[in-house]
């Protein structure tokens, strides 16, 4: 026997001892009935198949195993939208037997208490950042962030620009410039007038992604959009405010044919980061990490003589960027 489950065991049956009204008896009748509990337990839930978590409602999860969706109630387990796990047939219902680790995340600061993590989803191969032109207007200082936390959880990021319609004969803002020439290179749609769905649906081919952004941008009507048996609720814009009426309230997880899966988040106000360090800040901005700066360690900020600023100064780099980079210096957790 595995040492690790005798000590198991052992600590099952002492807790059993104490809990019982005769705590009698040699100790060994003690880990008899530990060990009789264990079948029972066991025998409770004969069979278990893998799912993936499709909506959290607190302790109410639903889960998509088997093509079906299962519901679990009571469950204490920590889990998120995204999340892979086991689930079984106990007397008292569908339970969730184990949760698997996770491959990638997106986590923010909880809003509660900011000491403690805030997953939002997780196991998407893509992060697709969300922002609208006009209404909502264009607010390309979230696409920063938004690029910090998704390096941090490990997936890979995409950039839509929805409304496009609504731009009519106004230039192009030239942040897009900007993000092709990092590699994030936007796509630009409408759910209005159809232009730019067939290359999102290219791009997420095959891929689980998560449609992160502000409210009001269109998240839930690229989903529809995609997918049109779907008729997720969508609202209008706050007239004269430009924002969204926060109308997807939780996040929910779709199966697409030909094996993309979405899922659609509630819009977020701001989006605070999780344990941003230095190194992972440099690792979000390509364009200066891949500068050579004569100093180890530099916060490439005032350092007379750093590689990057002299590359700022050169052109090479777009202050644009350069400005969101000292902008979240600031926020980077020292020590
Ligand atoms: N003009 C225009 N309106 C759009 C477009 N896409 C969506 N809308 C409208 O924008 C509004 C908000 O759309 P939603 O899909 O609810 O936005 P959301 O991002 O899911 O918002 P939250 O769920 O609140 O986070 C709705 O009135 C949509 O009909 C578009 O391409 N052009
Ligand atoms: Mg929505
Ligand atoms: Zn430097």
């Amino acid at each position: 026997l595995d040492p690790a489950l005798l000590d198991q065991i052992i600590r099952e049956a002492d807790h059993l001892r104490k809990r019982s009204n005769r705590p009698t008896g040699d100790f060994d009748c003690w880990v008899e009935r530990a060990l009789k509990k264990r079948t029972r337990a066991a025998q409770s839930v004969e069979i278990d198949h893998p799912g993936v978590v499709a909506s959290v409602l607190g302790s109410e999860i639903l889960v998509e195993s088997q093509g079906e969706l299962v519901r679990v109630a009571g469950c204490l387990m920590p889990l998120v939208v995204g999340d892979e796990v086991r689930v079984g047939t106990s007397p008292q219902g569908p339970v969730i037997t184990e949760s698997l680790p996770r491959r990638t995340k997106l986590s923010r600061p909880d809003v509660g208490g900011k000491a403690l993590e805030k997953v939002i989803a997780a196991n998407m191969d893509m992060v697709m950042i969300v922002v609208s032109f006009v209404s909502p207007p264009f607010h390309p200082r979230l696409i920063d962030r938004f690029l910090v936390a998704i390096e941090a959880g490990g997936a890979q990021p995409g950039l839509c620009i929805n409304k496009l319609d609504l731009l009519g004969d106004s230039p192009m803002p030239p942040e897009i410039e900007i993000y092709k020439a990092i590699g994030l290179t936007p796509i630009l749609c409408s759910t209005s007038t159809g232009v730019g769905l067939e290359t999102l649906r290219e791009k997420l081919a095959g891929k689980t992604a998560a449609f992160v952004g502000h409210s009001g941008v269109g998240k839930s009507s690229l989903v529809n959009a995609l997918f049109p048996e779907l008729d997720l609720r969508t609202g209008e814009v706050i007239k004269g405010y430009g924002r969204g009426a926060h109308t997807t309230t939780w996040s929910s997880l779709h199966h697409l044919p030909l094996g993309t899966t979405l899922i659609d988040t509630p819009g977020i106000k701001s989006l605070g980061l999780w344990s941003l360090t230095l190194p992972l800040l440099l690792e979000s901005f390509p364009e200066l990490s891949g500068v050579s700066c004569r100093f180890r360690d530099c916060r490439h900020q005032n350092e007379p003589g750093c590689g990057v600023k002299q590359a700022v100064e050169k052109g090479d780099i777009a202050p644009y960027r350069y400005d969101a980079f000292l902008r979240l210096l600031g926020e980077v957790q020292e020590g």
